[in-house]
């Protein structure tokens, strides 16, 4: 704990997570220049004044000298993080592969392409040999920083194993470890050959969490039916030992962007955008180039609607912002090319000398851009085929409050949990379904759209992502003085 003067004691928090929320550029032998990334859990964490936190993570960028490493350690101190340095070998090998060749497909239920099964079967061993020793390097600086008293949270599929690494460690850690993606059916996890190494290393937390119930329930049944231990209302019990297991649904810190409203480049930007987009009604998607997304199903049941209502052609635009990720992955370049080629397609068969009815973009916006156009939407389409929660719908639903436009929102994302009785939900794969949805959504009459919006309103407005940190570590605070008063019993 540190106390500073006149203020009251804080506990220390260590949130480990693959990437530090920053981007480091080098400007010279000993010097960097870094620029912090606002993301879901930097705003969740800034929210959370109670907790003295530091960050500990990979600062995405290779350093292999000294005197590079020592100058990137001493600029990061200054926004309260402590680099995990990767080589290229090991990133290659851990990250690429590993987390992102294997898990992530396999966590969204997407099954790896046919030319790289068996490649990936034949790499695996070594991938993961590689994701242990990376997770070993994350555990080392953990422990070099570690102060009695901390709470370690440690985050995502990358860092499985950590939890296991850091009590080896020291078994009175507080450990905590919360997935972001979701856990999938026990019968998909059991395909992974180290399906058991990964469950037992994950119960050595104290506290395990993801964003729903299901989530949670699938991740049970996985240590009931393959590792034949005991689940129970708490969590999973293993020779006396238990480990907590819970939902902790994510927010976003809504008042960011109810506030972000008000700042005039944002309304200059939504000035332009009414102007640019007049007499047409506006639909939106904001992704990450992903397959989770389901952007190229989005874009064909799009063009199915305009199909079917050829009186809607000139009078609605659908504005893609899409921002491409994991650029050197041959799956991800051609799921580039793919929604290139669909987009134009669609612009060449329903456009006009004037205008046509897909706008995509391959990048990402900034705040107040995002904001601006997350305002003047009146439908958002939001079609993953899995999402382990999907903020983009809460941050829509957060800039909605003077046009009250609808949510269309893919069943087998988290957030359809929170936020399924205000939007519309479509399965993604059934383009028929959602181009049907897209009418009735463009056709809503105001009163319907204003009671759904009031519901996700209000639920996006009070599940913060401040409230979600708070509990999750309170929690494990909780769990712990529990576990000691069950020992001392
Ligand atoms: P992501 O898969 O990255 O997160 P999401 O939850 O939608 O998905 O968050 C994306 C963030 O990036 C949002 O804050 C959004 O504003 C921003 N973003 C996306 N595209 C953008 C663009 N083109 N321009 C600017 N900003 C853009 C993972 C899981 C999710 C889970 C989160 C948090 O996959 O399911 O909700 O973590 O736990």
């Amino acid at each position: 704990c540190e106390r500073q003067e006149g203020q009251p004691l804080k506990q220390r928090l260590l949130v480990v997570a693959n990437r530090l929320p920053v981007s480091a550029v080098r400007r010279g032998e000993d010097s960097w220049q870094l620029e912090i990334s606002v993301g879901g859990l930097v705003s969740a964490l800034l929210g959370v004044k109670e907790f003295d936190a530091r960050w500990i993570g990979w600062a995405g960028v290779n350093v292999p000298d000294e005197i590079g490493q020592k100058a990137l350690t001493k600029a990061l101190a200054e926004k309260r993080c402590i680099p995990v340095f990767l080589d290229e070998e090991i990133v290659h090998q851990y990250y690429n592969g590993y987390c992102n060749n294997i898990l992530w497909p396999l966590f969204h239920y997407l099954g790896l392409p046919q030319e790289d099964r068996l490649a990936t079967t034949r790499s695996f061993q070594s991938q993961f040999d590689a994701y242990k020793r990376a997770n070993q390097m994350f555990a080392d600086v953990v422990n070099q920083h570690y102060e009695e008293g901390d709470v370690v949270w440690c985050h995502d599929y990358h860092l499985m194993f950590l939890p296991k690494c850091l009590k080896e460690y020291n078994s009175n850690m507080k450990v905590g470890w919360f997935l972001h993606t979701p856990f999938p059916s026990s019968e998909i996890h059991r395909t992974l050959p180290s399906r058991s190494e990964l469950l037992r290393s994950v119960l050595a937390a104290d506290l395990v969490g993801f964003h729903t119930y299901d989530y949670a329930r699938h991740f049970v049944s996985a240590c009931t039916r393959i590792l034949g231990l005991e689940g129970t209302p708490e969590g999973v019990e293993d020779q006396g030992k238990l480990t907590r297991v819970a939902a902790f649904p994510i927010g976003i810190d809504s008042d960011r962007f109810v506030r972000a409203l008000e700042i005039p480049q944002v309304q200059e930007h939504m000035k332009e955008l009414k102007e640019r987009f007049a007499g047409r009604k506006v639909m939106l998607g904001v992704d990450r180039l992903d397959m989770i997304k389901g952007i190229p199903q989005k874009i064909l049941a799009f063009e199915k609607f305009l199909e079917e209502n050829p009186n809607w052609r000139d009078k609605v635009v659908l504005l893609q912002i899409a921002v491409p990720t994991r650029t050197d992955v041959p799956e991800y370049q051609k799921l580039t090319s793919q929604v290139h080629e669909i987009v134009g397609r669609i612009n060449g068969r329903f456009g006009t000398l004037t205008a046509v009815p897909i706008h995509h973009l391959d990048r990402s916006l900034d705040f107040h851009a995002l904001c601006a156009l997350y305002a003047v939407t009146d439908v958002a389409l939001v079609t993953s085929l899995r999402d382990g929660m999907n903020l983009v719908s809460y941050e829509f639903v957060a800039c909605q409050a003077s046009k009250k436009g609808v949510l269309i929102l893919s069943e087998f994302a988290g957030a359809a949990q929170s936020l399924g009785a205000g939007a519309i939900l479509v399965n993604p794969w059934n383009i028929t379904e959602v181009a049907a949805s897209i009418g009735y959504a463009l056709n809503m009459p105001a009163d319907e759209r204003e009671k759904r919006h009031q519901h996700n309103f209000m639920y996006v407005t009070t599940h913060t992502s401040q409230e979600w940190a708070a509990t999750f570590v309170s929690e494990l605070n909780d769990t712990i003085v529990e576990a000691q008063l069950r020992t001392r019993q």
